[in-house]
Parts: C-alpha cells; sequence; structure tokens
C-alpha cells in the first residue's frame, strides 16, 4: 500500500457503524485523544496545550521533532485526559513503513482506543499534501474513522483579525476536508496554553462528536478490520495484477510462436519456389543447348570421337597406304606405288572409321 506521500484510493465500502457505548456522554469520564497531521503543524504544541503542561517536545526547525506515538495522561478541568502525540506524516526522515507503524501504534496505546482523532492543521497553510492527510488516514484506519475525527488548526494567533469561518469558506479544497469530519472543526492558539477555555471549547466539541457517534470510540476492532479489508484488497489487486501480467505473457508468447510459424512456412515456400524455378531453368537450358548445338560443336563431337578411336583410323591408314603402294609398285612403278599408296591409305582410314563406329556402338550397348 503506498500510504504515506501518494493520494490513497479506496473503494466505497459499506458502512458499518461499531460502537463501543460509553455507558453515556459524560463529562466526568475520560477521554482518549490522538493528534494527527503533517511534522512541524503543532501536534506536540497543541497536546501541551490540552493536558496544560509541556509534556511533549515541541520546537521550530526543519526536521520533525516527535519520532514516535507516545501518550500522556494529565486532569484537565476534573476529568481524565490521555493525549497520543504521533510523528508526523510526510515525514522524510523515517521510512514510511516505520512511519505508518507509529502512526497506527497509536490507536494500540490509547487503548480501547480513541474517542477523538484531532487532524491538525496550521490556520495559515493549507497545501496538497494537507488535503490528503483525511484520506489517508480513512485509508490506514478504515472508513469510520473520520466520523471520530475533527480539524484542529493551529496558530489562532496568526489569524490577523480573520476569523477560521471565513478562511474555510474561501478554500474549496479545505471546505471539503472539514466536510469529510462531518463539519467539525476547533482552533488553538498554542502560544497561550494558559487559555483554558480554548480547551474546554475542545472537549465541549469532542462530547457532542461522541453523542452523533451514539457515546462510543474507535476501538482497536475497527482498526483491525479496516487492516484485514485492506490487506484483502491488497491481495486481490496483487491478485489480478499477477494474472493480467500471466495472460499478457501467454498471449505474447502466442503471438511470438504464430509469427515464428508463419516465418518458418514462408521460409520453406520461398525454399520450395526457387528449387522449382532453378529445376525448371535448368531442364529449359538443356532444351536449349540441345536445340542450338551448333555445327562446329557437332564437328567437335567428331574430333572426339576421333581422338577416341585414332588408333583404328591410323592402322586403317597404315595398312591400307602399305597395301596400296605395294600394289601400286607391281603395276606402274614408282607412280602406282605413291598413286597406290594415297589411294589404300584413303581406303584403309575409311576402313579403320567403321571399325571404329562398330567398336563405338558396342560399347555404348554394354
Ligand atoms: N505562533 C504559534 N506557533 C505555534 C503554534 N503551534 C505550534 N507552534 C510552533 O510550531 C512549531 C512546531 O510545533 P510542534 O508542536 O513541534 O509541531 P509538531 O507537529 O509536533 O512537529 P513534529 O513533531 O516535527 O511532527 C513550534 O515552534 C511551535 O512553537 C501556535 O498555535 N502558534
Ligand atoms: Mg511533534
Amino acid at each position: 500500500m503506498e500510504m504515506i506521500g501518494g493520494r490513497c484510493t479506496m473503494p466505497k465500502r459499506q458502512r458499518t457503524s461499531v460502537n463501543i457505548p460509553n455507558s453515556s456522554v459524560n463529562h466526568h469520564l475520560s477521554r482518549r485523544i490522538v493528534l494527527l497531521g503533517k511534522s512541524g503543524v503543532g501536534k506536540s504544541a497543541a497536546a501541551n496545550t490540552i493536558l496544560g503542561q509541556t509534556v511533549f517536545e515541541s520546537a521550530v526547525g526543519s526536521i520533525s521533532v516527535t519520532r514516535e506515538s507516545s501518550v500522556k495522561h494529565a486532569t484537565v478541568s476534573g476529568r481524565s485526559v490521555s493525549v497520543v502525540d504521533t510523528p508526523g506524516f510526510f515525514d522524510t526522515q523515517m521510512s514510511s513503513e516505520h512511519l505508518m507503524i507509529e502512526i497506527v501504534r497509536s490507536v494500540y496505546i490509547s487503548s480501547p482506543g480513541p474517542h477523538a482523532f484531532l487532524i491538525v492543521f496550521p490556520v495559515n497553510r493549507f497545501t496538497k499534501q494537507e488535503e490528503e492527510i483525511p484520506q489517508m488516514i480513512e485509508m490506514l484506519f478504515g472508513e469510520e474513522v473520520l466520523k471520530y475525527s475533527m480539524i484542529l488548526f493551529t496558530h489562532g494567533d496568526q489569524l490577523e483579525g480573520r476569523s477560521i469561518e471565513e478562511i474555510i469558506a474561501e478554500n474549496e479544497a479545505l471546505r471539503y476536508v472539514v466536510d469529510q469530519c462531518g463539519g467539525r472543526f476547533h482552533v488553538f492558539n498554542n502560544k497561550d496554553q494558559n487559555n483554558r477555555e480554548q480547551v474546554n471549547d475542545l472537549l465541549q466539541k469532542i462530547d457532542t462528536m461522541i453523542e452523533q457517534n451514539g457515546g462510543g470510540h474507535y476501538s482497536n476492532q475497527m482498526y483491525e478490520d479496516a487492516y484485514r479489508i485492506r490487506r484483502e484488497e491488497e491481495f486481490e489487486s496483487v491478485r489480478k495484477e499477477t494474472e493480467m501480467r500471466v495472460r499478457a505473457e501467454i498471449q505474447r508468447e502466442n503471438e511470438i510462436q504464430r509469427q515464428e510459424e508463419i516465418e518458418r512456412v514462408r521460409m520453406e515456400t520461398e525454399m520450395r519456389v526457387r528449387a522449382e524455378i532453378q529445376r525448371e531453368n535448368n531442364v529449359r537450358k538443356q532444351q536449349e543447348e540441345k536445340q542450338n548445338t551448333p555445327e562446329c560443336e557437332k564437328r567437335s563431337g567428331f574430333k572426339k570421337f576421333f581422338s577416341k578411336y585414332c588408333k583404328y583410323f591410323l592402322i586403317g591408314i597404315a595398312a591400307g597406304a602399305i597395301i596400296g603402294g605395294g600394289a601400286g609398285r607391281d603395276v606402274c612403278g614408282v607412280v602406282g606405288e605413291v598413286v597406290g599408296g594415297v589411294v589404300g591409305g584413303v581406303v584403309g582410314g575409311i576402313v579403320g572409321g567403321v571399325v571404329a563406329l562398330i567398336v563405338h556402338k558396342r560399347q555404348r550397348r554394354h
């Protein structure tokens, strides 16, 4: 829970009034008061004013004075009064967890629970942070708490002739905050501790508030209920958040898988098409090659054939030339030998070629 420092939002729950009867609003009965508010607003000074003695440390300065909740008792106008002073909201020197623990402890040390929470603001300063305080208190202590709350304005000596009603009327946010506390407010001048009338008036207003609340006080049980509800809400919101994150993750993974599948199919198709095109090109090329085989290549086929079977040609030519030459010499002497050799060579070459062709065909058959 972002309790200190952030605007707190809580869904509205059904109000269940839990009043712990305090016999009746008896002026002789004790009163338990808790002071809440920002640092330096005068909580400790107001606690001292109520008790009529300086029992809490109160000092000017930028560093927070009160660091833990503590209770002091005194008899005020014949009545037993307990006042719990607390560290300031938005205290930057304490961790928010520690601060929250201390503020919550105020309820326990005013056991069985405070009759009044006084939310302290100085008359001359009301900022965004002050505006958030009632909501923060409500979030921490539950909706019931504002029924037991009242705004206590300090620095009443700095009103400079103006009335607090005037100040409230002209500031819409302040008016809203006062309304959240059932329109209850009071002004203190802590520089005038001897002014007991301001304290008696405050106790009177607290008595009226108790009457309005049917004679009860805020209880530890109310805090525990509020705490339980808050934990349940936190748990529920964490559960929802986790569920949404998991769903988004699954969706993301599915999308990745889908994209990978699309990419795989695309690549496979592309490769198949490429291979098909390649195969078709090769076939076409071969057909073209066959069709366009030029004469010279045909001739080069004969060259190949000749180089392979040249021995048949040579033997044929040589044998033809010798036989032809011999036969020619016998018939016509030297001239006959030459002519017979040439004719015999040509005939021998043809015979060698025919033999080579027969051998070639046989080899192909095998
Ligand atoms: N003039 C004037 N000064 C006041 C009044 N109330 C408180 N102060 C002064 O304001 C200063 C702060 O008062 P504290 O009582 O220490 O304030 P606090 O809210 O307890 O502050 P933390 O403990 O730090 O949270 C002190 O110097 C007080 O004297 C008041 O009614 N009038
Ligand atoms: Mg203090």
